[in-house]
């Protein structure tokens, strides 16, 4: 009567920043990430059939999970009513990095819960689901790269492996802020898509995940990695051109982007790419990790990095 599942999260190298439809969660682009191994989390479920309410327990702590009840009860909806559940949940995320867990944590729990209540479902079916409760989860089920079809309805919306090499590829996180972001990214979303570039984005978007896939499955990091900085990059021009303009760039986090693309001059590998936050994740191969890193502690010495490699998809105990 428990199941526990690991998930990893996921960097989107060609992003999903806006939804087409808010009650589905379907995006208003595909995108495509790379699943990391050091940043994970284990959730454990537990059927209680005689407790009278789910309870959920973060890290240790008994938490008012909103969100996650919500998510629960949008599964009763969805599989069928099934018994009352303690859900313990553990983010492994090194403090140092900085890195959201919302994507790891849907998925785990996703995959928990629906082994707990004795589905053996296809990851398809998996990955819808997690969409549900946060989009980015959706990617978190599979090892290397993950591709989310964006789709037009609940079927049509799903992620699935998208087969390329991961020997090479690298990420470097330079932590430039712990604090909580300013702006949650259904928020954030939400005023990007008021920038008057928000249609052009989705045009160009289609087009840098084409060059994207070909890239990977052709091992030219440098390419993806050029495709992955614009995307980043435009994405958060759309926020910083909304009707209501904000930014979730700190003067660290400008300067990181304007040295690294110094850096290239050099003749070094590297790229950046940037979530709804602060923190900086550059693109590299291991050939160029070592010098990377050097020049980044050298230039930045009191921030704080971790390398991250390609992780593996969801695990079941
Ligand atoms: C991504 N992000 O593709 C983009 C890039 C952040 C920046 O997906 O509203 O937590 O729960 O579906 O998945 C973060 O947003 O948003 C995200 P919801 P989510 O990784």
């Amino acid at each position: 009567m428990t199941t526990t599942a690991t998930a990893h999260t996921n960097i989107a190298l060609i992003k999903y920043w806006g939804k087409a439809d808010a009650i589905h969660n379907l995006p208003t682009t595909s995108s495509l990430s790379l699943t990391l191994d050091d940043f994970y989390t284990t959730t454990t479920v537990s059927r209680q059939p005689h407790q009278e309410t789910d309870s959920f327990t973060l890290n240790g702590e008994i938490v008012n999970g909103q969100r996650v009840f919500d998510f629960v009860t949008l599964l009763r909806e969805e599989l069928g009513d099934f018994p009352t559940l303690n859900i313990t949940s553990t983010n492994h995320v090194p403090t140092s990095a900085g890195l959201a867990s919302s994507a790891s944590a849907f998925a785990a729990l996703t995959g928990a819960i629906t082994r707990e209540i004795g589905l053996d479902l296809d990851t398809a079916t998996l990955s819808r689901l997690a969409r549900r409760g946060s989009g980015s989860a959706s990617r978190s089920f599979f090892g290397g790269f993950a591709i989310w079809h964006a789709g037009n309805d609940h079927q049509t919306s799903f992620a699935e492996h998208f087969p390329a090499p991961v020997a090479d590829i690298v990420m470097l996180v330079v932590k430039v802020s712990e604090q909580a972001k300013s702006m949650s990214s259904t928020r954030g979303m939400q005023l990007a898509q008021t920038s008057p570039h928000y249609q052009n984005w989705v045009t160009t978007s289609a087009h840098q995940l084409v060059d994207m896939q070909s890239a990977l499955q052709h091992n030219d990091i440098a390419k993806a990695g050029e495709i992955a900085e614009k995307n980043a990059l435009a994405m958060h021009e759309l926020n910083h051109t909304a009707t209501t303009p904000f930014t979730y760039f700190t003067d660290e986090t400008r300067a990181l982007i304007t040295f690294v693309q110094q850096l290239r001059q050099t003749g070094l590998l590297a790229f950046v790419t940037i979530d709804a936050g602060p923190n900086v994740k550059i693109i590299t191969t291991r050939q160029h990790l070592t010098a990377l890193h050097e020049k980044i502690t050298q230039h930045f010495p009191t921030l704080a990095t971790q390398i991250a490699y390609p992780g593996g998809g969801i695990q079941y105990d």
